[in-house]
């Protein structure tokens, strides 16, 4: 870990976004990760929702969160992480500036076979100047791609971390954690050195 801390350390809290399309993993993702049940706002697609939420590609989906997921981590005894996975469909985009306030980061989840509804959170954050990872779902039966392509493809700064995970296994998704909260620390330092 980059950070020191001590027993006498208070415990520092920060609040980290899931952001990413809908059904892309943001939900399993903080299900994994978190110590607490996760409080999660699902529901069953109704009918009118169909035709209105894009369905193509997910079609085995059957709830969707409607406000969002909430889950917490600790790392390293005193680093209380706060997730708070982001509403996927377009019509909560009114949620995202509420979630976002306060928040140091987020991770953006893609899937390769649906990479353009990634684009809209990496506009959000690039936008508010906020600091963001890429981490690419790696779903059954898509095709791999290198972190290089992802980047490529989504037009992504030199600075925006990409990383490949399985939103589904606590430790992948742990990883990609550690390595954005390295990230926000090496920043937060260089920031200071300026
Ligand atoms: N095969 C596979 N399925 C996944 C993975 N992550 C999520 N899923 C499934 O994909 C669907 C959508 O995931 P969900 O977390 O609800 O997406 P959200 O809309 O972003 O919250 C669910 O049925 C998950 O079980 C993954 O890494 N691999
Ligand atoms: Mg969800």
């Amino acid at each position: 870990m980059a950070y020191k801390h001590s027993e006498d350390d208070l415990p520092t809290a920060l609040k980290i976004l899931i952001a990413g399309g809908f059904g892309v993993g943001k939900t399993t993702m903080v299900a994994s990760l978190s110590e607490v049940d996760p409080l999660r706002t699902e529901e069953v697609i109704t009918a009118e929702s169909v035709g209105i939420d894009d369905l193509s590609g997910v079609e085995g989906k059957s709830t969707t969160t409607v406000a969002l997921d909430f889950g917490r981590i600790t790392l390293a005894g005193n680093l209380i992480l706060y997730l708070f996975g982001t509403p996927g469909q377009d019509r909560f985009w009114f949620v995202w500036d509420e979630l976002a306030t306060g928040a140091l980061g987020a991770v953006v989840l893609a899937d390769t076979r649906r990479l353009a509804d990634s684009f809209p959170s990496v506009d959000f954050f690039e936008k508010r100047g906020m600091p963001f990872l890429v981490a690419v779902n790696c779903f059954d039966g898509a095709k791999r791609y290198r972190p290089e392509d992802i980047r490529v493809a989504l037009d992504l700064d030199d600075d925006v971390r990409v990383m490949l995970t399985d939103a589904r296994d606590r430790q992948s998704a742990k990883e990609v954690l550690i390595a954005f909260v390295e990230d926000l620390i090496r920043r937060a330092r260089q920031g200071g050195d300026e």
